[in-house]
């Protein structure tokens, strides 16, 4: 049974290097990868929400800018709701909310002068740009490396339109239970986001994107105390390789070392289940 599996594996790997059929998931846009430090945090009284914004020149970052915005809108005095990028030498975003609730949002909307995500969104920010990178079947990415409690992030797409009336969201939510360390990866397909506003369609708004709006959101009570980290936000999708007729000398020299590495396989599989 291993044996088979093995053997079925290396035959999908062949084709793929024979020229027959072959794709790739790429990159498409990097949205950020959490390098330049940035905190903030927010420890009193709520209700009412207290919040606090700050806008970082990044240059990891689509736009060149990260708006970081913390909210708190439930908890007692000196319980903290805290975003960190990168506070460690980690490349994460760091959130840590004590005993309360409440939100952290990264707004990317180039340079502008107003860093909270209700009031102060430049719609037109990013001028524009094609999160599909002319890719097929893309979507949103992010990888996750500590989760304890679990919840929504949710995820707010802006046509490049200065009204900001035409809009996309999707949500991907992050379990609970994730120790630290991890590398847990989570997606949502572009086609699956939820048109807004005025929107015409999905494709208008992905392939002219003005402004993103991310938000971990830790407002409901079940996400009461939520504390996460995330190592990148990105876009991918698929490039279809133009299939070979006639596999070239590259290829046969990696059609040969698929064989060698297959037959390899094959036998610690073998030697492995005596
Ligand atoms: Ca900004
Ligand atoms: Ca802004
Ligand atoms: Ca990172």
């Amino acid at each position: 049974m291993r044996i088979r599996l093995a053997v079925t594996v290396c035959a999908a790997a062949l084709l793929l290097e024979s020229g027959i059929a072959r794709a790739a998931v790429i990159d498409a846009v990097i949205i950020d990868t959490f390098e330049t430090a940035q905190a903030l945090e927010v420890e009193d009284v709520s209700p009412p929400v207290v919040s606090a914004a700050h806008q970082i020149a990044a240059g990891e970052v689509v736009g060149g800018f990260r708006d970081l915005f913390v909210s708190k809108t439930a908890g007692d005095t000196g319980e903290r709701v805290r975003a960190r990028v990168n506070p460690s030498g980690l490349d994460l975003l760091r959130m840590t909310i004590d005993d309360a609730s409440g939100s952290v949002s990264t707004t990317y909307d180039g340079h502008d002068a107003d860093s909270n995500p209700v009031t102060g969104v430049n719609f037109t920010g990013l001028g524009g740009i094609d999160f599909t990178a002319g890719l097929l079947d893309a979507f949103l990415e992010m990888e996750v490396n500590f989760s304890d409690v679990g919840g929504p992030v949710r995820f707010t797409v802006f046509q490049n339109v200065a009204a900001g009336d035409k809009f996309a969201t999707g949500t991907i939510n992050v379990p609970g239970g994730i120790p630290s360390g991890s590398s847990v990866i989570l997606t949502k397909e572009l086609s699956t986001f939820v048109l807004g506003g005025t929107a015409a369609s999905l494709g208008e708004v992905f392939t002219n994107v003005g402004a993103l709006i991310m938000t971990i959101d830790a407002t409901a009570l079940a996400q009461q105390g939520w504390d996460m980290r995330m190592n990148y936000v990105k876009t991918r999708g698929t490039i279809d390789l133009p299939a070979a007729s006639i596999p070239e000398p590259a290829s046969l020299t990696l059609l040969g070392l698929g064989l060698l590495s297959c037959l390899g396989f094959r036998r610690v599989v073998m030697s492995g289940s005596v």
